[in-house]
């Protein structure tokens, strides 16, 4: 295979002077990563077929899909795809506390400089208030190092980049099944990924004895990704009983946990889903904890998160924040401004906060009355078939057990999106289309047969 270096200087594909691939072959030469990842691999020409032999994208499952919705033009579609909380009028909320906070902050002068690499204080105090619980010692021991992250997606890449470099050979083990870019993710960082037993299909439930037993079987510091709350795509929470045989496994056999917190608040109470968090760490555990803002603030687009890690000592923690923050230095540099102020603002404001905690549970108490009717005209329509999944499953997401051909059928057919997966996002669902969801599934579920 040809090489890029001064003796072989690539020609440019028109035949004009190579002056541009001379220099960049000398910028290339003194970087021998950069050498080795990019010349040996990349059959490089200037000209039309430069990037011929890319792959095409596939696309990603889930924001595919809701591009794909948002192109229909059926009036009567319904979105049950992507993770998105959708109000009683089928709208994306813009949460009272959020609007308040707004207009307190427009009153302010607010330049826009860079924000510290690792985020801005208040905002990082806040996130481990909330994670941890205010109180909880290892806030005040100063053992817990927090970044605000871009998003919860981008808090677990620099989570994953960090166990890449500093915990070399560590495995991550996700569950089977669970949200679709955690692979990607944890892949994107070159680390390598497993699967272990969560979901089992033919009780609807938990894979508990599989899942300790294979804990039970992993090397010591092999980093185990688990959701505290609302587990994506499933639904399905461990009890609290659960956790504990979880945490004295991991405990026992030095199991470095992840957790990933994207919908705090959604399941049983901001303070309630954060359980398996505190449980973790009051048992001596040092969880890398990862959350998002996306939909329990209603703020997707500002790409409102944190990663927080914990660690034995304080003075671990300042290494491990110093790490962190060399490594967001070399991604993004430092993370954006507007979203955080609305997040910190709220967090700190005690009415705008007592504000928010309302607002999260009238989402939380919308999502479990959809879940409660769409129940109730299904069974009607279908007596024989059991649906108490939908009301024994948590959060924004319900297994359905449809399969991506039934699935397609909705989609073509209804109108209605899901996820191949057979993933439901309850919370597109309102009183003015549950009826018609639950009619087209029967359909779907009648022609089983
Ligand atoms: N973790 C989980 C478990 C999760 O479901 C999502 C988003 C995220 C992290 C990312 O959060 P964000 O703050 O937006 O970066 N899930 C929904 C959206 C998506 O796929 O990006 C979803 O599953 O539909």
């Amino acid at each position: 295979m040809r090489r890029l270096t001064k003796a072989a200087t690539p020609r440019s594909a028109a035949g004009k002077s190579p002056a541009t691939d001379k220099s960049i072959a000398a910028r290339l030469d003194g970087v021998p990563h950069c050498g080795s990842l990019i010349i040996h691999a990349f059959p490089f020409k200037y000209g039309r077929f430069m990037y011929h032999h890319l792959p095409v994208y596939a696309g990603d499952p889930i924001l595919s899909l809701h591009e794909a919705f948002l192109a229909d033009p059926r009036v009567n579609k319904v979105s049950l795809s992507i993770g998105l909380y959708f109000d009683e009028h089928g709208r994306l909320p813009v949460l009272d506390c959020v609007r308040q906070a707004d207009l307190k902050l427009r009153e302010q002068e607010r330049p826009s400089g860079y924000l510290p690499i690792e985020g801005a204080p208040a905002y990082r105090a806040a996130v481990q208030r909330l994670v941890f619980g205010a109180d909880h010692p290892a806030i005040s021991q100063g053992r817990i190092a927090t970044i605000q992250g871009v998003g919860g997606s981008g808090a677990i890449r620099i989570g994953a980049d960090f166990i890449k470099n500093f915990m070399p050979g560590s495995e991550v083990w996700i569950s089977d099944p669970t949200w679709d870019n955690h692979e990607s993710l944890m892949q994107g960082a070159g680390l390598k990924v497993g699967r272990y037993p969560y979901y089992d299909a033919k009780s609807n439930g938990l894979r508990y004895d599989e899942m300790l037993a294979f804990f039970g079987n992993l090397t010591s510091g092999s980093v185990v990704l688990m959701q505290p709350c609302c587990h994506n795509p499933t639904g399905i929470d461990l009890s609290h009983e659960q956790w504990a045989g979880v945490i004295e496994v991991m405990k026992k056999n030095s199991l470095v946990p992840f957790l990933d917190m994207a919908y705090q608040g959604f399941g049983s109470g901001v303070e309630e889903d954060a359980w398996a968090v505190r449980a973790m760490v009051d048992a001596g555990l040092c969880p890398l904890v990862t959350n998002s803002f996306s939909k329990n603030f209603s703020l997707y687009g500002e790409r409102c998160g944190g990663l927080s890690v914990v660690c034995p000592t304080a003075e671990e923690a300042d290494r491990v924040l110093g790490q962190l923050k060399a490594g967001i230095r070399r991604v993004y540099s430092s993370p954006p401004l507007h979203g955080e102020q609305l997040v910190a603002t709220v967090l700190d404001t005690p009415a705008l906060n007592q504000r928010w905690i309302e607002e999260v549970r009238e989402m939380r108490e919308r999502i479990l009355r959809m879940r409660v009717l769409l129940a109730q005209n299904l069974t009607a329509g279908l007596p024989g078939m059991s649906v108490d999944f939908l009301t024994e499953q948590h959060g924004m997401f319900s297994y359905t057990g449809l399969t991506a051909t039934e699935v397609d059928t909705l989609r073509d057919k209804h109108g209605i999106y899901l996820v191949r997966s057979g993933r439901m996002c309850v919370c597109g669902l309102n009183a003015g289309n549950v009826k018609a969801v639950a009619d087209a599934l029967i359909v779907v579920w009648k022609a089983r047969g």
